[in-house]
């Protein structure tokens, strides 16, 4: 490929995008293990975790919507004089080809007044930066299990899976 970019260079005066790889939001961003923890007993605000791996250009997720809650934060846990805690964030780096974990003690995505039943499963949409939006469909499980099944990976048809 190199050969043909410096042909091509040389024909057109155009660069090949300064030689690093780079391609751009094309190859977009990926989500795997997409889970949604129902709210404890008592109480009516879920959470969700995912993995996000980023193959495109440095982005930040902004915000998730879905239709079992009316209203989702992002959020990230603080150790502050050895207590825990969270605080609500405007969002969420993504840097080029790192993959960022949203996980138990670190950044999460709370749900309030959430109608996530367990066992179901619940889609939640993505608004990045730059990246198109992206759904995904999160089985809603108990804390602790993890779900590694293809079904989770962010897919633009996703969404057809909800009633
Ligand atoms: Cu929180």
């Amino acid at each position: 490929m190199r050969r043909f970019c410096l042909t091509l260079a040389a024909l057109t005066l155009i660069g090949c995008g300064g030689g690093h790889g780079h391609s751009h939001s094309g190859e977009g961003i990926e989500i795997s293990n997409a889970r949604i923890n129902p709210p404890l007993p008592g109480q009516s605000t879920g959470v969700a975790f995912m993995r996000l791996d980023n193959h495109g250009e440095d982005d930040r997720l902004l915000a998730i919507t879905s239709p079992v809650s009316g209203r989702i934060e992002l959020h990230t846990h603080l150790n502050d004089g050895g207590i825990m805690q969270m605080r609500r964030v405007d969002g969420i780096a993504l840097p080029h080809g790192e993959t960022v974990e949203l996980k138990p003690g670190g950044f999460h995505v709370m749900l309030f007044e959430t109608t996530a039943t367990l066992g179901e499963e619940a889609v939640l949409t993505l608004d990045f930066e730059k990246a198109e939006d992206l759904t995904v469909a999160a089985p809603i499980v108990l804390r602790g299990e993890t779900d590694h099944g293809s079904h989770s990976k962010s897919s633009d048809h996703g969404s057809s899976t909800k009633h």
